[in-house]
């Protein structure tokens, strides 16, 4: 026999303050997309589940287009610098936002990197989100698109099982193809979750290690 526990409406306790901080978080987001915006500087907040395949695929984004934009690289992560490293061997200028024990970026923090870059000297700024199917979803951070990352070896029900980053997502990835014959994956299944989900999204296959499928990403990113 099996039993459901959830929560009703207004029995978590700190509902109330949850709504005060993503509004107040909406506000900074709109406040973000128009310094964007005046700059002329468009911005791909990049989400995902940990080790989808965020990086990999940043990186082929810049080697595919820095010879059409000037490119920055907003990198979220907790404590370290790993990400960021290995971002700037392409040449991209790149931030590092660490966010210590929190599991997203927020639009303050987006705000104060867009602060520390020249936006004059840019047109493109790949922020790479905290590797999280959650909270990245709930926190706007004033980007033009939002791309979500994941991969075949998380298994099959990762997109029917956190369903709102989904709904909120312009450009699904669905990375590593290579291994999805032998992780039992297929493909067209993810597909057609994620388009269950959200109707309107582009969903592409990527093979980030070898390159396949970039092109369609940046298609599908209208850059
Ligand atoms: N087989 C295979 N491995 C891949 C592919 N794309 C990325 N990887 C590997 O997956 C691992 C994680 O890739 P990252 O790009 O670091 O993933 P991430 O989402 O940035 O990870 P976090 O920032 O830690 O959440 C690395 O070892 C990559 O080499 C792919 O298409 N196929
Ligand atoms: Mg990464």
């Amino acid at each position: 026999m099996r039993r459901i526990v959830t929560h009703e409406e207004g029995e978590i306790f700190d509902v109330e303050l949850e709504e005060q901080i993503l509004k107040a978080n909406d506000e900074l987001a709109t406040r973000n997309s128009e310094i964007l915006r005046r700059h002329g500087v468009k911005a791909i907040d990049v989400m995902g589940s940990i080790g989808s395949g965020k990086t990999s695929l940043i990186e082929l984004l810049i080697e595919k287009l820095n010879r059409k934009y000037r490119i920055a690289v907003f990198n979220g992560d907790l404590t370290t610098t790993i990400d960021s490293d290995r971002v700037a061997r392409h040449g991209a200028e790149v931030i590092q936002i660490n966010t210590g024990k929190e599991c997203h970026l927020d639009a303050n923090l987006v705000f104060k990197a867009l602060n520390s870059v020249n936006l004059e000297q840019l047109d493109l700024i790949f922020i790479e989100n905290v590797g999280n199917l959650i909270c990245p979803g709930e926190f706007k951070l004033g980007a033009d698109k939002r791309l979500v990352v994941v991969s075949v070896t998380e298994g099959p029900y990762m997109i029917l099982k956190h369903p709102f980053i989904f709904m909120e997502a312009d450009v699904v990835v669905i990375n590593k193809l290579d291994l999805a014959e032998s992780m039992g994956v297929e493909y067209e299944k993810l597909r057609s979750d994620a388009l269950s989900v959200n109707p309107k999204v582009k969903v592409i296959g990527t093979i980030c290690r070898t390159g396949k499928g970039i092109d369609k990403v940046v298609e599908a990113l209208g850059i």
